[in-house]
């Protein structure tokens, strides 16, 4: 804390919104409400960076449309009425157990949103959560965003935690596919100012190229940017692979399984062929596989563009399959595994994804969860093991899921649904009991999940900035709720949160023999001091060789620069051959559909998304100084297509999953056969009044649920084929 007047105070905070965990320095009046805020200077990580939904936070702190009572919804009437929290948990009690009394437990669907990487109750209380409903009708945002990136690491390297991300800082060639990290601030990569990375990079004559089917803010700082046909980037990085063998430029440094049957595959998609697949031309393809073979360092980096994609998994092992060939894997420079300072899953068997599959398409099962492009089936077809009441926490998958218009009916005819959220909004409307969180400077944070992806290491440790009061925390919520869903009061004088961080601790210290040492954990409640547990028994820890403790963070509220990235090859791998496995199997088998599209007949528009600096998924739209101006829903659309299709204004597009009209906007920047829409909009019926005011179109209304990458079951919102015509 700094000293500022005396009506006011300056505090410190990590900005919970995206990836880039930005420090923040917010004033405070006397009555706890946010004035101002601007980046915290003295952050070793993020050196005073800010963006504009940093800078509003504080509208959306204390959004005047937030929920900040827990919400009953009388089914007959249609009405919602605020209740205390005795009365809504007590509705849940007594309805979802008659629930899973009468089917069983796989009756019960869970959908966990982005927010909950975001906080210290989605990471260490909704695991209390998933336990108490004990269904495998488990679902998130992560098979709509990075499943193809952990089913592909885990296959490669044993866990699917275990991402390598690009040595940002240290790289002389980063070549970028699919992601814009000007706006979205990055992500599976944590670094804040991102631009700022890449301008860095380029100064110290270093070389950046962007594959993307928009010349996006990031294609324009870049060196180089190359325009790519939606959903083929599979492709061009086959292209690419095949020209690093047929020239001999493979310089492998690290010991791997199966190089043979990648150089077998990869001779299916010689440059000559995958060019007119991809609209990357062959001297292109080869000239990059030259420079990322001579550069002295490089890394290979595709985000969300390349994953929601059909081929999204084979594209992400071939990123880190050319990181391999080209001697940059887990090397100063190139793609590098971060170690986050919190002890994390520790995976003792190598990770097997498809180890259930889901009831009506047989999807795959990743990580104990099920794609949630299958949610909508699992409601609506009759049989055993129907989902027949849902709980939400911190999700919005009407808008953010494929075939939204199908989920938001599915979600209708629900006997029973509880969310855990901020609004009133397009999915939580369907709830029969909403709970919502406190504000957010009311919440710890410590980045648990994202600290994992950062591209350098680094802590930091936030308390609750103002008081609770006598309103529950957002982990005191799931840890009764946990409670509720299995019919069950919390038993007199005792905290349901510190029942669980006690099982919690006294297990984990069990495990690490430690089970003496209770007493030295300190902190202001169990929370916290689980937090300590996670962080001595971390890497950097006290109880690990190390120093980092919660006292220490505490005594460092800017945060603690913990170094540049480390080779961790191989203690990292958790593979059984122990080695990096090159070929998985299941991803060689996946390589037969993608030869089978190589040349099949390509629609004339495809849909892509984008996202906008000034939007958060489908959240932010009601802080009025983030919407409008350029943060519209707009279809942008190349003015040649414009005359060609004689649009005009506004145009209808169609897809095989739905219609939609949308305000059109004619930008070069996107390659011609390409339209982009944003997601997260389509707020018509909202009750969040300046949403509501600018509402835009839902854009999962064209994408289809019937279409998912195959090994992860991922959703598929790039590429999708759409028809267009006048308004
Ligand atoms: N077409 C298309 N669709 C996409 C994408 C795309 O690129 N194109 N991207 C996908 C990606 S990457 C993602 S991550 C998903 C996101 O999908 P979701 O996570 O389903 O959607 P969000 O819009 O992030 O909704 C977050 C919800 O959490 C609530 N919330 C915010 N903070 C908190 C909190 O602290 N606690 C609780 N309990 N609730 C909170 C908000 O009110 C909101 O309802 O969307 C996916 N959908
Ligand atoms: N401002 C803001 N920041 C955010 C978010 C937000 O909603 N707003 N959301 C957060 C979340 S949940 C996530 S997951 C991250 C995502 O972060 P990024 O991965 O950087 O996401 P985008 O900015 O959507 O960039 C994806 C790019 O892929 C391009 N693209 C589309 N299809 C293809 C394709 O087939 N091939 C290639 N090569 N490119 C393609 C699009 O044109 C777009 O420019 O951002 C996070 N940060
Ligand atoms: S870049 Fe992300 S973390 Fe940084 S201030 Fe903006 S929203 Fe917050
Ligand atoms: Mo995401």
């Amino acid at each position: 804390m700094t000293a500022a007047t005396e009506s006011t105070r300056k505090l410190l905070r990590t900005c919970p919104l995206c990836e880039a965990v930005c420090g923040l320095e917010l004033t405070l009046d006397s009555d706890n409400h946010i004035t101002s805020i601007r980046g915290d200077q003295a952050d070793p990580f993020s050196r005073g960076f800010i963006c504009p939904k940093g800078a509003t936070l504080g509208h959306l702190d204390e959004d005047p449309d937030r929920l900040t009572e827990p919400m009953i919804r009388d089914r007959a009437t249609g009405r919602w009425r605020a209740a205390s929290w005795e009365e809504a948990f007590g509705v849940i009690r007594e309805r979802l157990p008659q629930i899973t009394a009468a089917h069983g437990n796989q009756s019960v669907g869970l959908y966990l949103g982005n927010p909950n990487a975001h906080t210290v109750a989605g990471a260490l209380y909704v695991p209390v959560l998933i336990r108490a409903l004990g269904t495998r009708n488990m679902f998130s945002a992560s098979t709509a965003d990075q499943m193809p990136k952990q089913v592909s690491s885990g296959l490669m390297f044993g866990d699917p935690l275990t991402v390598p991300v690009p040595d940002l800082d240290r790289t002389d060639y980063l070549l970028m596919l699919g992601a814009n990290p000007l706006e979205s601030n990055g992500s599976l990569c944590t670094a804040p100012d991102f631009p700022g990375r890449l301008k860095a990079l380029r100064s110290r004559g270093g070389k950046f190229v962007v594959v993307d089917p928009r010349r996006t803010r990031t294609a324009k700082l870049a060196d180089e940017h190359l325009f790519i046909r939606p959903g083929s980037d599979a492709y061009l990085l086959f292209g690419i692979v095949h020209t690093l063998f047929a020239e001999g430029l493979t310089d492998i440094r690290v010991d791997v399984r199966g190089l043979e049957e990648v150089r077998t595959a990869a001779a299916a998609f010689p440059p000559q062929v995958v060019a007119a697949r991809t609209g990357v031309d062959e001297a292109t393809i080869v000239r990059l596989a030259r420079e990322l073979a001579a550069a002295p360092t490089a890394a290979v980096y595709a985000r969300i563009g390349t994953c929601t994609a059909e081929f999204g998994t084979i594209t992400q092992w071939l990123v880190d399959v050319v990181n391999v060939l080209t001697g940059n894997l887990d090397s100063p420079g190139g793609a590098m595994f971060p170690n986050g300072a919190a002890l994390g899953i520790v995976r003792s068997r190598p990770f097997r994804p498809g180890r259930w599959a889901s009831r009506v398409r047989g999807l795959p099962e990743a990580l104990g969860e099920l794609p949630v492009a299958t949610l909508a089936d699992e409601i609506l077809t009759p049989g055993e093991g129907r989902i027949r009441a849902m709980v939400t926490v911190a999700g919005n998958p009407v808008l953010s899921a494929p075939s939204g218009a199908r989920l938001d009916a599915a979600f209708a005819g629900l006997e029973f649904m509880v969310s855990v959220d901020r609004y009133l909004n397009e999915t939580t409307r369907h709830a029969d009991v909403i709970l919502p969180p406190p504000r957010i400077v009311q919440s710890p944070h410590y980045d648990f999940a994202l600290l994992q992806f950062a591209v350098r290491n680094y802590a930091r440790y936030s308390r609750p900035l103002v008081p609770l009061g006598d309103r529950p925390s957002e982990a005191a919520v799931l840890a009764r709720l946990a409670l509720a869903v299995s019919g069950q009061e919390p038993q007199p004088g005792l905290d349901p949160l510190t029942v669980v961080d006690e099982i919690v601790i006294a297990g984990t210290l069990h495990k690490a023999g430690m089970a003496d040492r209770r007493e030295e954990l300190l902190g202001a409640n169990t929370t916290e001091q689980r937090i300590d547990m996670m962080l001595r028994l971390g890497p950097y820890g006290a109880w690990n060789g190390g120093e980092l403790t919660l006292q220490a963070l505490l005594d460092n509220p800017h945060g603690i620069d913990l170094g540049p990235l480390q080779p961790r090859l191989p203690g990292v791998l958790r593979t059984a051959s122990k080695q990096v496995e090159l070929a998985p199997p299941q991803l060689l088998a996946d390589v037969e559909r993608l030869r089978g599209r190589l040349v099949a007949e390509q629609p004339e528009m495809v849909l892509v998304g984008r996202r906008q600096l000034r939007s958060n998924n489908s959240w932010s739209h009601n802080v009025a100084p983030l919407v409008g101006g350029s943060n519209r829903c707009t279809l942008q659309i190349h003015p040649e297509d414009v005359l060609r299709l004689g649009l005009n204004g506004r145009a209808v597009v169609k897809s095989a999953a739905g219609t939609l009209t949308v305000d059109i906007e004619p930008t070069e920047d996107l390659m011609p056969g390409v339209v982009s829409l944003p997601h997260g909009w389509g707020h018509g019926d909202s009750d969040q009044r300046v949403a509501r005011a600018h509402a835009g179109v839902n854009a999962n209304a064209l994408t289809d649920d019937s279409l998912v990458d195959v090994p992860s079951g991922n959703a598929v919102f790039n590429g999708v084929p759409v028809t267009l015509s006048p308004a």
